[in-house]
């Protein structure tokens, strides 16, 4: 780490302490901007790092609600508001029992950065609760969730902070949420959330847009190196929405696509995984991946197994956050793999990310490569804001555009870098400097 900004790394680490990933989080990007001080001395004075690692606003709050046997039950949500310099605060809301501040805040720092790449206008946000969604019945969800909003309402808006889904929320859950929303407020504000159903202001190709958007991004890394996904052996860790739509696009451009998984264990077949297949138990039916293997005679399920030793050319981690470790890292290389890009949020660990570039794997960070699904977000939020709605092919032109493009930026800001093809620095830094230049713009707020 460039000497000027260990400082501020001790200072990060001093006063946010107990949370492990937020730290991870800004180590990853105050490793890689060193370069960009010397070039622009006026983010030093300005404090424009110390300031982005703080967050604007963080709300943590109680959630009572009452399951169906009548027992009252508790969560803790959270929302941290972290930057706003390019647009009302955007990301995602996490349900799982392992959500607390450090996660929360370390998404919410990934997402500023993920966000500028978009170049869409929207600021960076997260939020969550530690509930557990699995096993929970319709009536207890939507419980959950309007208690929830009960307290989040007034803190979110069209123009002040715009929340989606992540892991344990999607359609359904947002359409609860939407719901309450709206009877708090007494106000059809579609723009206040994303991911909507179609038939209430949501958009087309949101629900597709992290894993498409994800492999628009992986058919660019290839390209670059003279390669395509044509033909080659792929395995997507997860099976929720992410994991989904990135092996739907990945078959389309030729890729077969063996394994996926979920926290019980993976699904191998030899045949391809098969998508009517998937979709039935992971969207109709919402239950394990194990299920998958019953109905498709070839298919063998590896409970608690490892899916990173499933022998492939591609990997996509698409479940959660440090799921693929060093060990796994070395696994992927000796198995001949090319390239790995980051469906979900930070799920290769530093020492994995250091083991993969040095084997000159092509490597994808998450705030480049699961742009997507927030970039489709901002289009859903244009379609709100002139009540109008797109096609699913002029909106998927949108989504692969905007990916081409957070590409080529990567990769030119790490040429001009001389870290050619390093697409963590040429992420952190492309996007560092969108966010730094209007916060100087608009002076000490
Ligand atoms: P879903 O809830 O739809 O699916 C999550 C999947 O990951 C499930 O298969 C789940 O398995 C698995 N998983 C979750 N937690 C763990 C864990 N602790 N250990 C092992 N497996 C786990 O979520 P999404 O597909 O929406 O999100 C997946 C990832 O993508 C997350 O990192 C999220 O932040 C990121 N992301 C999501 C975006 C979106 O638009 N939805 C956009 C950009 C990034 P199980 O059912 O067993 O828990
Ligand atoms: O991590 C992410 O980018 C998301 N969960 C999507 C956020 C959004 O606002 O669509």
């Amino acid at each position: 780490m460039d000497e000027r900004l260990l400082p501020i790394w001790r200072h990060v680490i001093a006063r946010n302490p107990g949370e492990p990933e937020f730290h991870q989080a800004v180590r990853e990007v105050l490793e890689t901007i060193g370069p960009v001080l010397s070039k622009r001395p006026e983010f030093a004075r300005q404090k424009i790092i110390e300031r982005i690692c703080e967050p604007e606003r963080q709300i943590i709050f109680r959630v009572p609600w009452e399951d169906d046997s009548g027992e009252v039950q508790i969560n803790r949500g959270f929302r941290v508001e972290f930057n706003s310099a390019l647009g009302p605060y955007k990301g995602g809301l996490r349900f799982h029992p392992s959500v607390n501040l450090s996660i929360i805040k370390f998404l919410g720092f990934e997402q500023i950065f993920k966000n500028a790449l978009t170049g869409l206008p929207i600021g960076g946000a997260k939020g969550g609760a530690d509930f557990d969604p699995k096993g929970r019945s319709d009536r207890e969800i939507m419980r959950f969730c309007q208690s929830f909003m009960i307290e989040l309402y007034r803190h979110i808006g069209e123009y002040t902070d715009v929340p989606a889904g992540d892991i344990g929320v999607g359609s359904r859950e947002i359409g609860y949420l939407f719901g309450q929303y709206k009877r708090l407020t007494n106000r059809y504000e579609s723009g206040v959330l994303t991911g909507k159903g179609l038939s209430y202001g949501g958009a087309l190709v949101r629900k597709e847009a992290t894993g498409y958007g994800l492999v628009f991004f992986l058919r660019e890394m290839l390209k670059a190196r003279g390669e395509s996904l044509k033909r080659k052996t792929c395995v997507v860790s997860g099976s929720g929405n992410v994991a989904i739509y990135a092996i739907e696009k990945a078959q389309q451009l030729g890729a077969q696509v063996v394994a996926c998984s979920d926290s019980g264990g993976y699904v191998y077949d030899p045949d391809g995984i098969d998508m009517a297949a998937l979709k039935e138990i992971k969207e109709v039916q919402r239950k394990r991946i194990s299920e998958y293997a019953k109905l498709r005679p070839k298919a063998k399920y590896h409970p608690g197994g490892n899916i990173w030793e499933v022998p492939c050319q591609i990997a996509l981690p698409c479940a959660t956050q440090n799921e693929l470790n060093a060990r796994d890292a070395a696994t992927l290389i000796k198995n001949g793999c090319i390239a790995v890009a980051e469906g979900a949020n930070m799920p290769t660990t530093p020492e994995a990310v250091r083991t993969l570039m040095a084997a000159r794997i092509a490597f994808g960070p998450g705030k480049a490569a699961n742009a997507g699904g927030v970039a489709t977000s901002a289009l859903e939020m244009q379609q709100n804001a002139c009540r109008d709605a797109w096609s699913f092919e002029f909106t998927e032109q949108r989504l692969a555009a905007i990916m081409e493009n957070i590409h080529r930026q990567v990769h030119q800001t790490s040429e001009e870098y001389g870290a050619s093809g390093d697409y963590v620095t040429g992420a952190n830094i492309a996007a560092f400097i969108k966010v730094a230049e209007p916060m100087v713009a608009m002076g000490l707020i």
